[in-house]
């Protein structure tokens, strides 16, 4: 009794000037509720745990009645619908962006005063999302954040993986993968459609049925796919779309029929073998996997969504007749015509993963629906287009012949079909160029015959984009280039963009609420365009001034994390200078270490240094040997450093654990210097390198991937770019490339010496010599020796400039200003207009829907 009266006098003394009372007394008692409800535990007796779980549910309530309009008016207004297909969404947490978008932050914050509960704790608990890699699928994440925003009718369609991404842990320098129990507790953003069991096929033979006249897939075995759906809010415009992920579960009727008594209960335990299916989601950056077991991952996820998307292109209003109408649930359609689907439904392939999607639409629209190839074709062509995310050869899917024809015998038919009718168009574009022929065919002759799945995405689909113009230049150039020349019209750019509402409201409000003082709050939802304007105050003293304290007060509040986990001190006056992302060679964390030794060599010379806090994260593929060695020297040349008395705070460097989503939503807010030092010609874009700019650090980076647009944006005055161009690479291979050269600079000869001869790891002085080794004995592949000279150089220029506090942070408003570009509304309002061909509903959901349409 005493706790409640505290409560209510804290309610009233809280409430006092709130506008949105309303929402404020919904949540508490919405809490409470679901805490005794749901939870069924005593409100005085109960976790922060269950805390989280009765907050996440009360949310939830929040957006069911808009989730429920949403999908009304998408029915009801009949338009073209957009799937995303992807093996990977980042989401990374849920619930302050639920926040954020609903526009209920501020009440929460009231509400948990109210209760007496610390709202931040309890957002400390949540687990990431961790369904992705990295930036291919943090990318899927931004565009369903911004489809929604946009109110653009779409889905996005996954993998319930049961364990995301690995837990990075760092053991003796070393990285241990730990597996990532996301599920554990149970999960309040879910919900599982229990009507929406799916059959998915796999094994089995082909059979021809004579009556039907058509092929007959037979013999096969079969798992459920089971949908759950979560929520994807829109901000601020009551739009609440769905991302759908799928889970495998056994099929229980099938094994229960055709197994006798005494094996019962070796037939449930059969369930685990099918269930596995969607266990793990493989942790490989930029590598393709060729594991059976991930063959049946993509299957499993573009049959599970084919049918659903034709499910509901089924379902759709214009089959239905008017008597029809007025009986819901009857299933009299008129005649439903396929050749309508284009106009219907566009499906976006992220990546070649899911790109099975092409063969299996064209066995449905033959063998179930009975149409003729070419109409099938046209269909399937019309519907889909296909994302490229990458230039690594090592990246492209390329699956076995004989492994394809062993799981999905039909498919491999219709690939072999679609090969022979691509072939024959070729010779008749370029008869007798007989190279050419074989170079395009979809099946590579080798050792074993491979299926190529970016050329079979590429010719089953009207549209292919790159994720940044020097990206999208090089495929038609190089990777791509028999392909451009065969069909020039379907080959297009899309930049990549980021969300500003989790990329700046979410994870710096500080400067949030600065820019919307200074320009308004449109750039946020329908007019990112208006960022630029901001550019405006790079001069205003008093802007300066506070875009100097916020970013204080978030490298502070990075500092005291940092200090608590590491057992570090920190000088909060040194540039943080960051680079995380996954590690890999061609992303060059190696160039970054060079510096940091460099700068430890001169101070240990007595030299002046500006002083540096040097952050570096990411994960290592666990099968990737070289980048764990990284991984290991970076902490090992860390311990020198960090132990040195001479050096004291002048320098620092860390390798911050786990990096993740939410690992980045502290630390991008607290970066003076962004690392985006890739070889040119290797990143395709890259996501981090917006979302620090966005947040007012300044980029040090090669012209690679988006940093060649960011540059055009901000203009050369306010970003270090260094090293080799495209062209100088392509150069250099040519001429032979030779590493050793650069040693004659002695800075890097003598970091290169401490490396090789164990300076940094006193206790395995042979430790490093395999790394050395892809420098200089294996040819330096990414060049890191080469652009070690020009990198020093401009690292020199930042730390000089760094020192003239008003010059770096007026760079820094140029920088956020000349963001907007970025914005992932701009990327997914160009995919809406050149791709989809679908429409938008900016000023979202109506109040009334049947009124306003
Ligand atoms: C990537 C590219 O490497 C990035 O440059 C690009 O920004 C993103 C999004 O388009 O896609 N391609 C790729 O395979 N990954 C990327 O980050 N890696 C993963 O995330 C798995």
């Amino acid at each position: 009794e005493l706790h409640r009266q505290k409560e209510a006098q804290n309610l009233r003394v809280s409430l006092h000037q709130i506008k949105n009372i309303e929402t404020i007394l919904n949540l508490v008692d919405n809490f409470n509720r679901h805490l005794h409800l749901t939870l069924m535990v005593d409100r005085f007796h109960s976790s922060y745990q269950e805390y989280y779980l009765a907050l996440s549910q009360a949310l939830r309530d929040i957006l069911a009645k808009n989730w429920i309009r949403t999908q009304q008016f998408y029915q009801m207004i009949g338009g073209k619908r957009v799937y995303y297909l992807s093996l990977e969404f980042y989401i990374g947490r849920y619930m302050k962006n639920t926040l954020i978008n609903l526009d209920i932050n501020e009440q929460m914050i009231q509400a948990a005063e109210a209760l007496n509960i610390k709202l931040n704790d309890i957002e400390e608990l949540e687990d990431d999302a961790a369904l992705g890699n990295g930036g291919l699928g943090r990318l899927a994440a931004c565009f369903l954040d911004s489809m929604a925003t946009l109110g653009i009718s779409s889905y996005g369609y996954g993998l319930r993986y049961q364990f995301g991404i690995f837990k990075q842990q760092i053991i003796d320098g070393w990285q241990v993968e730990v597996p990532d129990d996301w599920l554990r507790h149970s999960m309040p953003w879910e919900i599982r459609r229990n009507q929406n069991e799916i059959p998915i096929h796999f094994y089995g033979k082909v059979i021809w049925n004579e009556s039907t006249k058509s092929y007959e897939w037979t013999d096969y075995e079969t798992v459920i796919a089971q949908a759950y759906d979560y929520p994807v809010p829109g901000y601020k415009n009551n739009i609440v779309n769905t991302m759908r992920l799928f889970s495998a579960k056994a099929d229980c009727d099938f094994n229960f029929k055709s197994f006798n008594e005494g094996e019962y209960i070796s037939a449930v335990m059969e369930r685990n073998k099918a269930e596995r299916i969607t266990c793990v989601l493989y942790p490989n950056d930029n590598i393709a996997e060729g594991r059976e077991l991930r063959l049946k991952q993509e299957y499993f996820l573009i049959a599970a969504s084919l049918h659903d998307i034709l499910r509901r292109f089924k379902g759709e209003k214009r089959w239905q007749t008017t008597s029809n109408l007025q009986v819901p649930g009857k299933q009299s359609h008129t005649s439903i015509d396929f050749k309508c689907m284009p106009e219907m439904v566009a499906i976006q392939l992220n990546d070649t993963h899911p790109s099975l999607a092409i063969p299996e639409l064209m066995r449905l629209l033959l063998d179930n629906e009975h149409l003729s190839w070419d109409d099938a074709w046209s269909i399937t062509v019309n519907c889909f287009a296909y994302t490229n995310h990458t230039l690594m050869p090592e990246a492209i899917e390329r699956w076995p012949v004989q492994m394809i024809e062993k799981l999905l015998p039909r498919h491999l038919q219709i690939i072999y079909e679609i090969n022979a009718r691509h072939l024959q168009n070729i010779r008749n574009h370029f008869p007798s160029d007989n190279d050419r022929i074989r170079r395009m065919s979809i099946i590579e002759e080798g050792s074993i015959q491979l299926v190529n799945m970016a050329y079979l995405s590429i010719i089953g689909s009207h549209t292919i984009n790159g994720v940044a113009q020097i990206h999208s230049k090089l495929l038609r150039e190089f990777m791509f280039k028999d392909f451009y020349e065969l069909t020039p019209l379907k080959f297009q750019n899309k930049t990549n963009g980021i969300t500003f509402r989790r990329w700046l409201a979410l994870c710096n409000p500080d400067l949030f609420l600065l820019i919307m003082e200074c320009i308004g709050e449109d750039f946020i939802r329908n007019d990112y365009q208006s960022l630029q304007i901001f550019r405006q105050y790079a001069l205003n003293k008093n802007i300066l001034l506070r875009i100097q304290q916020i970013k204080m007060k978030n490298k502070l509040r990075l500092a005291h994390m940092l200090e608590n986990e590491y057992n570090i001190e920190i000088n909060i006056q040194s540039i943080f200078d960051v680079q995380i992302k996954r590690i890999h060679e061609y992303k060059r964390a190696l160039l970054c270490l060079l510096h940091v030794i460099t700068l430890y060599n001169r101070l240990k010379k007595n030299s002046k240094v500006v002083p540096r806090t040097i952050i570096i994260g990411g994960k290592a593929a666990p099968g990737y040997a070289v980048a764990k060695k990284i991984i290991k020297l970076i902490n090992d040349v860390a311990d020198v450093i960090n132990n040195d008395t001479h050096i004291g705070n002048q320098l620092k460097l860390l390798f911050v654990k786990n990096y993740r989503v939410t690992a980045a939503e502290y630390i991008i807010p607290a970066a003076d210097l962004s690392e985006q030092i890739s070889l040119a010609g290797t990143e395709a874009s890259g996501t981090g390198n917006m979302k620090f700019m966005l947040n007012g650090a300044l980029t040090i980076g090669t012209l690679d991937g988006a940093n060649i647009e960011m540059l055009e944006e901000c203009g050369a005055e306010n970003m270090y770019t260094f090293g080799f161009t495209v062209e100088q690479v392509q150069q250099r291979r040519q001429q032979g490339y030779d590493p050793y050269e650069s040693l004659k600079n002695e800075e890097l000869r003598l970091a290169i010496d401490q490396i090789r001869d164990g300076y940094f790891s006193p206790d395995d002085r042979s430790r490093f010599h395999d790394i050395i080794d892809t420098l200089l004995r294996d040819g330096d592949h990414w060049m890191v020796l080469g652009d070690y000279q020009a990198y020093i150089n401009k690292q020199d220029e930042v730390s000089r400039d760094f020192l003239n506090s008003q010059l770096w942070h007026s760079k820094c408003i140029h920088n956020i200003g000349a963001a907007a570009k970025f914005s992932s509304d701009r990327t997914i309002e160009e995919y809406a207009k050149d791709i989809w061909h679908c429409k938008l509903h900016k000023n979202g959901l109506p109040n009334n829907i049947k009124e306003e349409f």
